[in-house]
């Protein structure tokens, strides 16, 4: 009995040694983390446009909301553990069966949660997916390896285009400050166009006419793809977006009419959007060429 009695605070001063380790380095990566834009943005890319910041912050509030409650509950849980522990071999805790208020209450509390989670995620799908006339539309045609972007009636009434290959990763021009649609169309399978820095990607479906449209804040370089494996030379479906002023993008969209990437519709076909698996630079621009 003697013995027994010695050896209680040194198991406890233990315990509580180890639950220090593992409390500390934890709570440090946290605190740490929280501390770095990336951790305020809780590891989302910083938004570069308009519709952005709102799915940021939907982001956000969503984290704060869940870590308030996850701490509350653990908070309950770690007292229910310390407070009602079985304090000697021969005792047992109370037993509680039934507690009405506290069963009200988390069946109630959740489903506020819900609705909340609900409204704001509503509020903002409903900001993203605006549907009020655009500055400019961009008819982006995502087939099997590469992407075209149409900028029609944008050169004398023309469409003028970017057609990418399994080589050639196309760039999309957007002019900063201005409202761009983007029509989603596909001849082939299922691909889904995104750009990280939009914090927004969606399906391009055959025979389904999807949209979105962006308006983008910073002028800059960003990197695109396809989210939806969609074959096996999935991985080759990159793009680079450039959010450049409103004089260089009228300059780029000449430059593919002076090149002759100019034509009276969009290319949304399999039959006009020239690209090939496989091929070398130099002969894709071949194959471009013939099948122009
Ligand atoms: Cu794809």
């Amino acid at each position: 009995m003697g013995l027994q009695l010695a050896e209680r605070p040194v198991e406890k001063t233990r315990r509580l040694r180890r639950l220090a380790l593992t409390a500390l380095p934890l709570t440090a990566v946290l605190v740490l983390s929280g501390c770095s834009e990336e951790g305020k943005r809780f590891a989302m890319p910083e938004p570069v446009t308009e519709e952005g910041t709102h799915i940021l912050s939907l982001w956000q509030g969503a984290w704060i909301a869940a870590l308030v409650v996850g701490v509350f509950v653990w908070g309950l849980i770690f007292y229910a553990v310390v407070r009602f522990r079985r304090r000697s071999d021969d005792e047992i805790p109370v037993q509680t069966r039934y507690n009405l208020p506290l069963e009200i209450f988390y069946t109630i509390f959740p489903i506020i949660m819900v609705v909340v989670f609900f409204s704001h995620t509503v509020r903002v799908q409903n900001i993203v997916l605006d549907d009020s006339p655009p500055d400019n539309v961009v008819y982006v045609v995502g087939q099997q390896w590469s992407w075209t972007f149409n900028y029609p009636e944008s050169v004398d009434g023309q469409n003028v285009y970017t057609a990418g290959t399994g080589n050639i990763i196309p760039t999309l021009y957007l002019p900063v400050g201005q409202t761009t649609r983007f029509e989603l169309r596909t001849p082939d399978v299922i691909h889904d166009f995104g750009v990280p820095g939009f914090l927004m990607k969606m399906d391009v479906m055959p025979g389904q006419k999807n949209h979105f449209q962006v308006t983008p804040t910073t002028e800059g370089t960003y990197a695109g793809k396809c989210y939806e494996l969609c074959g096996i030379y999935h991985s080759r479906m990159l793009f680079n977006v450039e959010v450049v002023s409103e004089a260089e993008y009228q300059l780029r969209l000449d430059e593919m009419a002076e090149r002759g990437d100019i034509s009276d519709e969009p290319l949304l076909g399999p039959d006009l959007v020239c690209t090939q698996v496989g091929l070398p630079e130099e002969a894709s621009q071949e194959f471009i060429e013939e099948c122009r």
